[in-house]
C-alpha cells in the first residue's frame, strides 16, 4: 500500500512540475513589440541625454536578445547600432535640471517632444507596449490617452513639483507604469512607494577586465555640469598629484573652465565623449573612479561600467551609488563633498580586489539579469492592461 502511495505521490510532483515548466513557457514565450521614445533633450549618441542614451540602448539590446523586437523613436540626428530607429524634427527640450522647483511646464514651439509622441500615438497599434524614457511632463500625462500601455522609466531623482504631482497622478491610474534605477531615487518622490525599482544592466561583452593598470591614474565620467561636482575630484587628483582622465559632454563651459582655474596643478586630461568601446579601453587603465554628485544620483551608470573593467569606486554617499558601491570591498563610500575623504580613500586602493569589482557587476548588473526584470515587468503591464 505504501509504495503505491509513494509511486502515486512521485507521478503527482512530476505532473505539478511539468504543468509549472509550461506556464513558464507560455509566460515566456509572450513576444512583444516594443516603441522605445528616447529623451527630447538631445540626439541619442550626442551624449546630451547622459546615462538614459546607454540604459536606452542596453534596455533594447537585452529585450531583442530575449526574442522581442523593439523600434526607437528620437530627436533628429540620432543614431543607433542596436535596432531600427525613427528620427523626428523639432526644438530640443529644456533640461529638467534647469528646472529644479518648477511648477509650470515649459515646452518649445514646434517641440520634438509633441512631435515624437505625435507620431507614437499614429503608429501604437503595431506595438504591444511603448518604453518611455523622457523625464517630461508630457509622456507622463499621456498615458490614459493611449491605447497601448505606457512603461515609464524615470532617469533622475525628483526635481519639480510639477513632474513629481504627474508622476503621483500617473501612477495612481496606472500602477506599475513607473520604473527608476534605486529605491533611494524612489525615495526622492511623493510617490516612492508605488515606483518599481528596476536596477540597471550592461552589456558585460563589450568590456574587458584590467587586473593591474599600467601606471596609477584616476577617472571621472559624466555630463561635465555643476551638480555632478567635478571639482571635488579635481581637487582630490591636485592633492595627490595623480592625473584626473574626465570623459563626459562638456554641458556647461563656464563651470569647466573655472574648474581649472581653480585648481591650476592638477593634472587635467579631458578626454571627450567617448562611446562604450573606446571608454571602456580608457577607464580599464584607472586606479579607481571618483564619482561625486552634489545632487542624489539616480544611478551611476560608470560606477557599474567601472566595474566591468575591474575599476573600484569611490563615491560620495549619495543615492543610488549607496546601492552599488560595497564600501571597502568594491570601493569606498564618502560623505557628500568630503574632499579629504575622497583623497583618504585613494590612498587605501589597494586594499581593493579588482576581480570582486568585476565579480559583482556580472552576478548583478549584466543584461540577462536585467532583461528578465524588464520583461517581467512588461508581462505585468500588459496583462494588466487586457484585463481592464
Ligand atoms: N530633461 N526635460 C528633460 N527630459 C529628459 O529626458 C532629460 C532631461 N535632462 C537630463 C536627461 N534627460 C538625461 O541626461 C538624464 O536622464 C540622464
Amino acid at each position: 500500500m505504501a509504495a503505491l502511495r509513494a509511486a502515486t505521490l512521485s507521478w503527482v510532483l512530476a505532473l505539478d512540475i511539468l504543468i509549472s515548466q509550461a506556464t513558464n513557457i507560455t509566460m515566456s514565450n509572450q513576444k512583444y513589440r516594443l516603441l522605445f521614445l528616447s529623451t527630447p533633450v538631445g540626439a541619442l549618441g550626442s551624449g546630451v541625454g547622459g546615462g538614459v542614451e546607454l540604459t536606452l540602448q542596453n534596455a533594447a539590446k537585452a529585450l531583442i536578445a530575449r526574442g522581442h523586437s523593439v523600434e526607437i523613436v528620437a530627436p533628429a540626428g540620432s543614431i543607433s547600432h542596436v535596432t531600427k530607429l525613427t528620427a523626428i524634427a523639432g526644438n530640443m527640450q529644456i533640461s529638467a535640471q534647469t528646472q529644479v522647483g518648477a511648477d509650470m511646464v515649459v515646452l518649445p514651439q514646434n517641440s520634438v517632444l509633441e512631435n515624437m509622441w505625435s507620431y507614437a500615438r499614429e503608429v501604437q497599434g503595431q506595438f504591444d507596449l511603448i518604453f518611455n524614457f523622457a523625464y517630461d511632463w508630457l509622456p507622463l500625462y499621456l498615458t490614459p490617452f493611449f491605447q497601448v500601455p505606457i512603461a515609464h522609466w524615470i532617469s533622475m531623482s525628483s526635481l519639480s513639483p510639477v513632474i513629481d504631482g504627474m508622476i503621483s497622478k500617473t501612477v495612481q491610474q496606472s500602477p506599475k507604469a513607473i520604473a527608476v534605477n534605486t529605491r533611494a531615487c524612489a525615495d526622492t518622490f511623493t510617490a516612492g512607494e508605488q515606483l518599481m525599482i528596476m536596477g540597471k544592466g550592461i552589456d558585460v561583452s563589450q568590456y574587458q577586465f584590467v587586473a593591474k593598470p599600467d601606471r596609477p591614474q584616476l577617472a571621472w565620467v559624466g555630463r561635465i555640469s555643476p551638480e555632478k561636482g567635478l571639482e571635488d575630484a579635481a581637487e582630490a587628483a591636485q592633492c595627490t598629484g595623480l592625473p584626473l582622465h574626465i570623459f563626459g559632454l562638456i554641458q556647461d563651459l563656464s563651470y569647466w573652465q573655472q574648474i581649472q582655474l581653480d585648481f591650476p596643478k592638477a593634472k587635467l586630461y579631458y578626454e571627450g565623449f567617448l562611446a562604450t568601446e573606446q571608454l571602456q579601453e580608457r577607464l580599464g587603465q584607472s586606479s579607481a573612479l571618483l564619482m561625486t554628485p552634489r545632487w542624489i544620483e539616480a544611478f551611476g551608470n560608470a560606477a557599474i561600467e567601472a566595474f566591468a573593467c575591474g575599476v573600484p569606486v569611490i563615491s560620495y554617499r549619495s543615492g543610488g551609488l549607496t546601492e552599488i558601491v560595497r564600501d571597502r570591498q568594491t570601493g569606498f563610500l564618502v560623505d557628500m563633498g568630503d574632499v579629504s575623504g575622497l583623497i583618504d580613500a585613494i590612498s587605501q586602493l589597494d586594499q581593493i580586489d579588482r576581480l570582486a569589482c568585476r565579480q559583482q557587476l556580472e552576478a548583478e548588473y549584466s543584461l540577462e539579469v536585467w532583461g528578465d526584470r524588464l520583461e517581467r515587468w512588461f508581462e505585468q503591464l500588459v496583462s494588466d492592461y487586457r484585463a481592464k
